[in-house]
């Protein structure tokens, strides 16, 4: 049984998603961030970066979103969430699950905690996630997901990152072979769930 920490509408929300795309037994330890949970003695023994997600597997503690999905995909294969070790398309998909941790997830992360690095300057920020974007919606053409012709961790992941663009000055469906990508996306059950279950209603009937 996995074990999720995480916070309602935050990076926990890809790890809940992809539990329930795998549907696998799991449960979830919400944390109070109004109250500093995520930085209590407690917690910062599993995950000392004070952040949510931490998912414990086999009663270990892993972090960082990415490695979360990536070890997910490992684990259930048969989900097809990855591209298996060996296959053509394996490349791509380490490549795309590095560049969304070094980069979309560092600068959202600047963009939505500026106090981590007071004195950023928020238009260049800006301008450098609406490049994300530019980059995505030019691979995204004429293709239905981001690595070879199937959902994998990457569509998750980016898509939960296309939400949390949707107070920001370009909200990700400004581009519109990404906006067809997100149609098809928000049509799955297991998204459509995890906004239910984490009670968000803002964004996915968009
Ligand atoms: N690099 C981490 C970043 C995770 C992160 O920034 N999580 C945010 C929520 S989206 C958090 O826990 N914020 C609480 C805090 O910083 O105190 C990852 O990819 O998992």
């Amino acid at each position: 049984m996995y074990r999720l920490y995480g916070s309602r509408s935050t990076a926990s929300l890809v790890v809940h998603w992809m539990l329930l795309e795998l549907d696998v037994p799991f449960e979830i330890e919400w944390l109070d961030f109004d109250s500093g949970a995520q930085k209590s003695d407690g917690y910062l023994r599993l995950n000392p970066n004070g952040v949510v997600p931490t998912l414990i597997v086999e009663g270990a503690p892993v972090a960082e979103t990415g490695a979360i999905l990536m070890l997910l995909a490992e684990r259930h294969p048969q989900a097809g969430l990855a591209p298996q070790p060996g296959a053509p398309e394996r490349p791509a998909w380490l490549q795309w699950m590095v560049w969304l941790a070094n980069g979309p997830m560092a600068s959202f992360r600047l963009w939505f905690y500026g106090e981590d690095a007071p004195g950023v300057d928020r238009v260049a920020l800006q301008t450098r996630i609406e490049g994300y974007w530019d980059r995505v919606d030019a691979h995204l053409a004429g293709r239905r997901f981001m690595v070879a012709d199937a959902l994998s961790t990457v569509d998750l992941q980016l898509c939960m990152l296309a939400r949390w663009t949707r107070n920001m000055p370009r909200p990700a469906t400004d581009w519109p072979h990404v906006a067809a990508w997100l149609k098809t996306m928000r049509a799955r059950p297991a998204l459509r769930e995890v906004h239910a279950r984490e009670g968000l209603s803002d964004w996915i009937n968009a």
